[in-house]
């Protein structure tokens, strides 16, 4: 049996363990090749890979329905479904998402890329099945670190709302990219670590009593797998809330697998499946660094060494740095972390002797980094939360009531705001200008250099009149120049970059660049454009700005946000007060989801390059 013969998981149903474990060796080899060339995640999709066949082999997708948290690790999951032929478009533009996504595939229950959702969406199925009075199985697989998330816990409170089959698999690799944190991790180690002692004890027990004796009864555990549970497992805390625990087993053990989920379907309860997996298995260097390896750009398989490295530093990395100068000279900056402390450059503080006490990793718990943020900041500390401009989507209600309503001095750090690239519309940062900028005493900034960027987080930790936000994109930097003093910028202030006539360019962030290409573009065809760098989202100094409009003909915004809501919105809100406007031409992202691709070339295609931008003021300009 091969992979390039499996059009769907019926194909592989007949199949003996033999063929569907060198098969499982066929999948990691595709998944290796395909992530060494064009980049992807890896070692969280190498340890599901027997996972994936036992599962399709076991239940019968799609009419049971599957259900992968986050969806980084269901590559096997796409490879079994149909889509061995497209995936060597993965991630790219115009190919099959990195994650599972409803438009994509029917084996595609439900579409994820943020964390932790599986069980409600599960739960969701469940009872509509229920209600519609049918018999198909659901099943969720969930990762340790995913179950770290406040979501899971809320739907694990309602899971007895179903009456039929109902099935979690905890896929337990101790890591979430970097190893879990927290006492459920603590928990689930000891799990197996009991469990499999207690198997011991109770084996050597039966070895104990005289042979005819003994044999009967070991025939009797072997028969009566699904009664030992109860006597034999401590999962305690899931019976508790009335979820049978099973586990743990081996992940990598197809046989196992098949045999436990065809064991456990036909039970009428919530069963939750707790199975061990190795992180990058099958890739030496993967599993001795699995953090490492959860997300990779293109490498050579032979020695992982990166094909193209890149030559400067991360923005990433330089807020890590910055802050890192900044919390040595003052104890009350405090980092917190959502799971992501490399992803976010915590990882700087996290490192040092003199920092590593004052940074905390709370899991993927957005909502609560932000309510214990606000906390911190009650009793005087600087705490700088430092999440993806996707993922603080999650803390919203955290932001309004618990931060800004008490105008609380919380600093929030977005990395990846803009468009993010090749993970797609579950991660583009398309939002957040929009959904901060309602928010009552908040103050945005958006640095549009690596200087500027290092002046903002010393203004946002200096700053005590409440909470402070800073965005800025996914990129290297750009220049070498980066210098080592700090200045406190003025609140609300644009800066004036070049003055001219009739058009005025406001770039926000990054983009400013676009709009000094914009700008040649049009001093070609005469104009003498005024650019902006706005640095603020709010406030803004109304007047200033009501001033430079009554100067010019052309006000055109530009930013990597949505227009809708965004920075052009809060620019249209100062023009609506005018008498005589001037004409607004708002540049930046459009109030769709924008799919996956390389930034440079969505970026060109959504008209955020200089020549679209001049060419949007010219059409404009003209009428
Ligand atoms: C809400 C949210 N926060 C953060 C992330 C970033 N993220 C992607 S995968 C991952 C770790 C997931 O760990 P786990 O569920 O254990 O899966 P594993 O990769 O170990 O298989 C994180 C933190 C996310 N996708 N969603």
């Amino acid at each position: 049996m091969e992979l390039k013969d499996i059009n769907s998981p019926k194909d592989i149903r007949g199949a003996s363990i033999q063929e569907l474990e060198a098969l499982a060796e066929e999948i990691r080899t595709v998944i290796l090749q395909q992530v060494s060339q064009h980049g992807g995640h890896l070692s969280s999709s190498l340890g599901t890979v027997e996972l994936a066949i036992a599962l399709h082999y076991a239940y019968d997708t799609p009419n049971d329905i599957l259900i992968w948290d986050v969806g980084h690790q269901a590559y096997a999951h796409k490879l079994l479904t149909g889509r061995y032929e497209k995936f060597s478009t993965l991630r790219q533009s115009g190919g099959i998402s990195g994650f599972p996504k409803r438009s994509e595939s029917v084996y595609d229950a439900f579409g994820v890329g943020h964390a932790s959702t599986s069980v409600s969406a599960g739960l969701g199925f469940a009872i509509a099945r229920d209600l519609m009075q049918k018999n198909n199985h659901i099943v969720t697989v969930i990762g340790d670190g995913s179950m770290t998330g406040g979501m899971v816990f809320e739907a694990l409170n309602n899971l007895k709302q179903t009456k039929k089959n109902f099935t979690i698999i905890l896929n337990d690799n101790k890591m979430s990219i970097s190893p879990s944190v927290g006492s459920l991790s603590k928990y689930l180690s000891k799990l197996s670590v009991k469990h499999n002692s207690y198997l011991e004890e109770f084996g050597k027990f039966i070895r104990s009593i005289p042979e005819h004796v003994g044999g009967k009864l070991r025939e009797i555990m072997e028969s009566g797998k699904l009664a030992l549970e109860n006597i034999a497992t401590p999962g305690q805390f899931f019976r508790d809330l009335s979820i049978r625990y099973f586990g743990p087993f081996d992940g990598h053990n197809i046989k196992e697998l098949i045999e436990t989920f065809n064991d456990i379907k036909e039970l009428p309860d919530v069963c939750l499946i707790h199975i061990l997996t190795q992180k990058g298995k099958g890739y030496e260097l993967a599993t001795t660094n699995p953090a490492k390896w959860h997300g990779s750009d293109p490498f050579h398989i032979e020695d992982g060494s990166i094909i193209v490295e890149k030559p400067r530093p991360t923005l990433t990395s330089i807020f890590g740095k910055t802050l890192l100068t900044l919390a040595k000279q003052d104890k009350k900056i405090i980092g917190i972390s959502a799971a992501m402390l490399d992803g976010c450059g915590l990882n700087f503080l996290k490192e040092d002797p003199e920092t590593a006490d004052r940074i905390f990793d709370v899991g993927i718990a957005e909502e609560h980094a932000v309510t214990f943020a606000a906390g911190l900041a009650c009793e005087g500390f600087t705490p700088v939360v430092a999440i993806y401009s996707t993922f603080l989507q999650r803390a919203y209600d955290q932001i309004i009531h618990d931060v800004a309503l008490q105008n609380l001095p919380v600093v929030f750090i977005l990395d990846r705001a803009g468009l993010v690239g090749s993970d797609g519309p579950t991660h583009h940062g398309a939002l957040d200008l929009s959904y901060l900028r309602t928010i009552p005493n908040m103050v945005i900034m958006a640095p549009s250099d690596e200087n500027e960027m290092r002046n903002m987080i010393y203004t946002a930790t200096q700053y005590k009149n409440g909470p402070i936000a800073l965005r800025y994109p996914r990129a290297i930097t750009y220049t070498n120049d980066i210098r080592t003093e700090f200045s406190e910028l003025p609140i609300g202030k644009f800066r004036i970059v070049r003055k001219g006539k009739k058009v005025l360019i406001i770039g926000i962030g990054f983009l400013l660049a676009k709009c000094l290409d914009a700008a040649g573009v049009l001093e070609k065809k005469g104009y003498e454009p005024t650019i902006i760098d706005a640095r603020f989202a709010k406030p803004l100094d109304v007047e200033a700005y009501k001033e430079l409009f009554s100067k010019h003909s052309v006000v055109a915004t530009v930013e990597d946000n949505s227009t809708t809501g965004g920075f052009g919105s809060a620019i249209a809100e100062i023009l609506a007060e005018m008498k005589n406007p001037p004409r607004l031409v708002r540049v930046g992202l459009p109030d769709s989801f924008v799919e996956q691709g390389e930034i440079d070339e969505l970026r060109e295609s959504l008209g955020l390059s200089g020549q679209s931008i001049a060419d949007k003021i010219l059409s404009n300009a003209a009428t």
